[in-house]
């Protein structure tokens, strides 16, 4: 097992951050279902990556954004990761993702950051607000994989995050993971 990275999932409150996570490891999210905001919460998975080493990822799932309500830069310091998440439904959930993502350009430490996008809700095409191929172009701009994925279909979850964490954890390994959380949480796992 290798060190542990530190992923940090952000976006505007109620893209479904803490559905992908709690639906990624334990698969047991009703999309839906009644939201509870989150302040922040610690999810521990053990991933295997793409070159069949498994590797421990720490998942800081944080409160969502609102008007007025600035992502904490200590964030930006620590995370070897992030997965930022808007939902397709939502224009403004994707432009407060582009402000993170140039948040995150400007306040860096560490120079390798592996960044994933997340255009969740894709279960919900009739309220669509976000055009597929504006988003692809943008993250083709800006050099990042983007992904749509509905919480509704675990299996469009599996990728994204089996290409962060082969990423991060370059050049050893592949990805699966088993993930657990801690943190007054639970524990799961994840198999691809
Ligand atoms: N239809 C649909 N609803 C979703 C999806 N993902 C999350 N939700 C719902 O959106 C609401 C907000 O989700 P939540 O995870 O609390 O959002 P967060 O504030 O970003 O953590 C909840 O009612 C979820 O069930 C999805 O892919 N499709
Ligand atoms: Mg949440």
């Amino acid at each position: 097992m290798g060190k542990s990275c530190k992923v940090v999932v952000c976006g505007l409150a109620a893209v479904g951050k803490t559905a992908v996570l709690e639906q990624l490891l334990y698969a047991n999210h009703i999309a839906g279902s009644e939201p509870m905001e989150t302040l922040e919460d610690i999810y521990i998975g053990s991933i295997e990556t793409d070159r069949g080493t498994r590797e421990q990822v720490r998942f800081y799932d944080t409160r969502g954004l609102r008007d007025g309500l600035e992502f904490p830069r200590h964030y930006f310091s620590f995370a070897d990761g992030f997965v930022l998440v808007y939902s397709i439904d939502s224009k403004e959930s994707f432009k407060r993702m582009e402000a993170l993502k140039k948040d995150i350009d400007r306040y860096r430490d560490k120079k390798e950051v592996n960044i994933v996008v997340l255009g969740n809700k894709l279960d919900m095409q009739e309220q669509r607000r976000v055009d597929s191929e504006v988003a692809q172009y943008w993250a083709k701009t800006e050099k990042v994989r983007l992904w749509e994925v509905s919480v509704a279909d675990r299996r469009t979850l599996i990728e994204p995050f089996v290409h962060l964490a082969s990423k991060m954890t370059q050049p050893q390994s592949k990805s699966s993971f088993p993930l657990s959380r801690n943190k007054n949480k639970g524990s799961g796992a994840v198999d691809s």
